[in-house]
């Protein structure tokens, strides 16, 4: 070695995404595939919980939820909020929030700066909630969130909740669907339809208000995996955040999460989970 060499340079350091959600306590979904996806395509994850939900073997695998005292979702982000400035931190990804205070927690922090980008997985009811609660939480998602969001990645059941529509039975409902979010938005949307439409593909719809695109591959099976649309918006965050246009992450983010269904982890719970190191 020279002894003019200078220290090695510095690695590149790496884009940053947060994701707020909540804990999966199998792994297969929340927070969990969040940070997998994250690190998978090379981003330096951070997570801050909101709720913590445990599938009850004892019970059909329902849902046991249990919400993160306000407080303490607040703590997080104010940490995280602390540690990078919005230089460092640009990309944020929202899962399952779960309870209108939740909700306002994260709306009141959220607003406190602003965001390159702003991925929302509007994630809406969660199994074993009450239904009169989880009504309430849908509300205050659209009211205090959607208006916030750059990018939103509805699945069939969302669809039709935030379109209004009656039906989605195919994809020329579904392209009507992602307008429509998108008109009372203002977000890119990026509509799946997943098994849910008959047909040998998953189709998802990506509009803009200007392009509107099919993304297409084939369908791995007829049942849908935990942590899918998780990846995919956390995938969607992950390439935004490493400055892909919209277009771009949205097919970066099906490929990922079609190779992860591929890959597919089974266990002795009824369902498999999505596996992030599926892609190559
Ligand atoms: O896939 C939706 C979802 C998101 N976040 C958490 C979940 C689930 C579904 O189970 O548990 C924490």
């Amino acid at each position: 070695m020279s002894s003019h060499s200078s220290a090695p340079a510095a690695p590149p350091r790496p884009s940053i995404a947060l994701t707020i959600a909540g804990s999966e306590a199998t792994g297969g979904a929340g927070a969990q595939a969040d940070l997998k996806t994250f690190q998978q395509l090379g981003v330096f994850g951070i997570a801050a919980l909101t709720c913590i939900v445990s599938f009850n073997p004892k019970d059909n695998w329902n849902h046991r939820f249990m919400p993160v005292d306000a407080q303490v979702i607040a703590d997080q982000l104010e940490a995280t909020f602390a540690a990078y400035g919005p230089d460092d931190l640009g990309t944020v990804k929202i899962g399952m929030l779960g309870t209108p205070a939740t909700i306002d927690t994260v709306a009141q922090a959220l607003a406190g700066r602003t965001w390159k980008n702003l991925v929302l997985d509007p994630v809406l009811i969660c199994k074993g909630q009450e239904t009169g609660a989880a009504l309430d939480t849908d509300t205050a998602l659209k009211s205090r969130i959607l208006p916030l969001a750059g990018f939103v990645t509805p699945n069939h059941f969302e669809s039709l909740s935030l379109s209004g529509m009656d039906a989605i039975n195919n994809v020329d409902d579904l392209k009507e669907a992602a307008r429509r979010i998108h008109d009372l938005s203002g977000a890119t949307v990026l509509a799946k339809g997943g098994v849910r439409l008959a047909g040998p593909d998953a189709v998802d719809v990506y509009y803009d208000g200007g392009t509107l695109e099919l993304l297409s591959a084939a369908k791995v099976g007829e049942v849908a995996v935990s942590g899918a649309g998780c990846s995919l918006a956390a995938a969607v965050a992950a390439e935004l955040a490493k400055g892909s246009a919209p277009l771009d992450a949205a097919r970066t983010a099906k490929e990922f999460v079609t190779a992860g269904i591929k890959a597919r982890v089974s266990s002795h719970a009824p369902f498999d989970a999505l596996w992030q190191g599926g892609v190559r």
